[in-house]
């Protein structure tokens, strides 16, 4: 199998390797499809209906609980699944329940859980609840608490939850493996007393990281900084869920990472506070008002803001973390002039196109015209078709929706935004000349 760094590499020496673009109109397809995973598993019925907003994990699903002589029974089965990250791209992955991340969990402060464990792998596992305040016995790190869970055997675990706040699920065994495949999941904590302040749209996102190199089909555990997919809930630009609200309603965003990787993440549009993490909604006087927030490995935060009319990017801001299978290492075409190489290129490959000499977006025009097909199983480095024209992006990247009248608890992708012309930047002209800005003079001009 040619690695992802290899093909790359070759496709580069001949123009050709920067980018990988799809056509238009699988873009297109991309995105329409993207509001059918709405219609997956809704959360589950809230215990006491109205005691809290029930977490909306975009492109996933809540997992129900059965009540037990007043303990939450919940049963997690640790299993290979197949995963798709967008059309166009499926692996085997790991994850709980049928899916990655896992099934969110959620409760109220005050309950007691009862957690089963299958483990249907072909190793051993355990489960770590990342940031709950627990006995050493129940931390679920694999030969220091507790036994590991071989294949086959159904562990418990059983706790109080005497605290609030947006926590984890990982495995603390062959974790590199583990979560290198998609082992990871939310476990929201709801506050007894309440929340604060209101919150009317209450999301979780949990932010991960895919050495899914290009023609194979499951992810690489062992890479540490090159990676080929950068999530939001295991999915990938065009393929994740918009968040909708509706102007003026108070929405709170959990994120978690559980990858190798910071990610500043960034919301346009509004200035958002930030109200708390692993360790529960923080009194009104530590909140921070921001419009970008780093996400540390291993940590959690809350985002909140008042959601005003229009269609936001959400999106981490380290600029390649939004785009899909890249290339890294590979010689810079941007200003070289490649005409006459084209020509020479084509005796040894037929269809070649030089590319690159201009920029990255060029491949897109290429490919829009299906020049230019990519390695299979590999998604084009950037995609998705919004109402003017291409967006070039991937990965960490999503659309925060908000409409005038939309009715509580209403999570249907309203379609796109239409901004008042007078509001909408315009062309005024196609002539470079234009007008007398003032501009620094060249060196020895
Ligand atoms: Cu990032």
């Amino acid at each position: 199998m040619i690695s992802r760094r290899k093909l790359l590499s070759a496709l580069s020496a001949t123009g050709l390797g920067v980018g990988l673009m799809r056509s238009a109109s699988a873009q297109h397809e991309q995105h329409q499809a993207a509001p059918a995973a709405a219609a997956a598993p809704s959360p589950s019925a809230a215990p006491a209906a109205g005691a809290y907003t029930p977490v909306r994990t975009p492109n996933g699903w809540t997992l129900p609980h059965r009540l037990k002589d007043g303990v939450k029974e919940f049963h997690l089965v640790a299993e290979e699944i197949e995963h798709e990250f967008a059309p166009g791209s499926k692996a085997k992955c790991w994850g709980y329940n049928g899916s990655t991340p896992g099934p969110t969990l959620e409760a109220v402060e005050g309950d007691r859980v009862r957690i089963y464990v299958t483990n249907r792998l072909g190793e051993a596992t355990s489960v770590h609840w990342h940031g709950i305040l627990l006995p050493s016995g129940m931390d679920g790190v694999g030969g220091l608490s507790q036994r590991h869970i071989q294949p086959g055997e159904t562990y418990v675990y059983e706790f109080t939850l005497n605290q609030h706040g947006t926590h984890m699920y990982h495995p603390h065994a062959d974790e590199m493996t583990q979560l290198g495949l998609g082992m990871m999941g939310f476990f929201i904590i709801h506050p007894k007393a309440g929340e604060i302040e209101r919150i009317d749209r209450d999301y979780a996102i949990m932010l991960h990281n895919w050495a899914l190199h290009p023609g194979t089909s499951r992810p690489d555990p062992s890479i540490m900084s090159e990676f080929d997919l950068w999530t939001f809930n295991s999915k990938v630009f065009p393929a994740t869920e918009s968040l909708v609200a509706a102007s003026g309603e108070r929405v709170r965003i959990r994120f978690a990472n559980v990858s190798m990787w910071n990610h500043p993440i960034h919301l346009h549009g509004h200035r958002f506070e930030v109200t708390g993490g692993d360790s529960g909604r923080w009194p009104r006087t530590q909140w921070r008002r921001e419009v970008t927030e780093i996400i540390a490995v291993g940590q959690t935060r809350d985002l909140e803001f008042t959601a005003v009319p229009g269609d936001w990017a959400l999106h981490c801001h380290m600029s390649h973390h939004t785009m899909n299978a890249m290339g890294h290492g590979i010689p810079n075409p941007i200003g070289v002039d490649q005409r006459g190489v084209a020509e020479q290129v084509r005796e040894l490959l037929p269809g070649y196109m030089a590319m690159g000499e201009h920029g990255m977006s060029e491949h897109g025009e290429h490919v829009a015209m299906g020049m230019l097909p990519g390695p299979d199983n590999t998604l084009p480095m950037a995609s998705g078709e919004g109402p003017y024209g291409p967006l070039e992006m991937g990965g960490m990247f999503t659309v925060v929706k908000v409409r005038e009248n939309l009715a509580r608890g209403d999570y249907r992708d309203p379609g796109w935004y239409r901004s008042r012309p007078a509001e909408t930047a315009r062309r005024v002209s196609s002539e470079p000349d234009f007008g007398k800005p003032y501009r620094r003079a060249r060196a020895g001009a």
